[in-house]
């Protein structure tokens, strides 16, 4: 049984810093939902299998060299080109959970050091994707991030780069119009975070009916 069966589905994003634990509660989160009867879409961006994402893929980790504009845009095409779909599942009544958004893509564009990117060219491109009804965003402090584990080998995995990424996610969630944003310590224990996640997606997919058909990002 589905509880959704006359209205939209939700589109809830998780967002945060490398390590924040997006992946495993994203897949907790689609689990749980899926289990309480609602039908659910993860998705993940940059969603690496279509030609654009092994474009970035390349580039994340390192075999390929671009211009920080193109790579940002690729980042946005890459969600352009799954917007699409993403209507299409909410119309019908599917809630989709996204593991990174926009916000991941305007952030990470801005904390690069040696680019003049600024926040607000980077959100551009974002203008007019479907906007999420409610945006978690996973908080942890870049040392506790640092401890869950040794950094990557891809770019933008590093220290400075996590720290500017941290204060550029905060700026951004702090603006007054972005009121569809929580926030979760995501400091504590796997299933602490779960449950603290699992109200307010709940709270949403009641009320989303009520905030009327998928809205755009302005
Ligand atoms: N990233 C991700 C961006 O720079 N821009 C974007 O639009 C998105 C969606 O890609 N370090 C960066 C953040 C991550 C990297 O993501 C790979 P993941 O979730 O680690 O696969
Ligand atoms: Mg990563």
């Amino acid at each position: 049984p589905t509880c959704e069966e006359d209205g939209r589905g939700a589109l809830v994003v998780v967002e945060g810093l490398d390590r924040a634990g997006k992946s495993s509660q994203c897949e907790i989160l689609a689990r749980r939902l899926q289990e309480m009867g609602h039908q659910v879409r993860y998705v993940r961006f940059p969603d690496r299998s279509t030609p654009i994402g092994k474009l970035i893929d390349n580039y994340l980790r390192g075999q390929s060299q671009l211009d920080d504009h193109s790579i940002h845009l690729l980042f946005s095409a890459n969600r352009w080109e799954a917007a699409r779909s993403i209507q299409e599942d909410i119309a019908n009544g599917v809630s989709v959970i996204v593991d990174r958004y926009s916000y991941s893509g305007a952030v990470y564009s801005a904390a690069k050091g040696n680019s003049n990117l600024s926040l607000q060219w980077a959100w551009q491109p974002e203008v007019g994707l479907p906007r999420p009804d409610l945006c978690l965003f996973l908080s942890i402090s870049t040392e506790e991030a640092a401890r869950r584990g040794g950094f990557g080998v891809e770019r933008y995995e590093n220290d400075t780069m996590q720290k500017r990424v941290r204060e550029l996610f905060l700026s951004l969630i702090e603006l007054p119009h972005n009121d569809e944003i929580c926030v979760i310590d995501a400091g504590k224990s796997v299933g602490e975070v779960a449950g603290d996640i699992l109200e307010p997606v709940l709270e949403c997919m009641k009320n989303v009916d009520a905030i009327g058909p998928l809205r755009k990002l302005g």
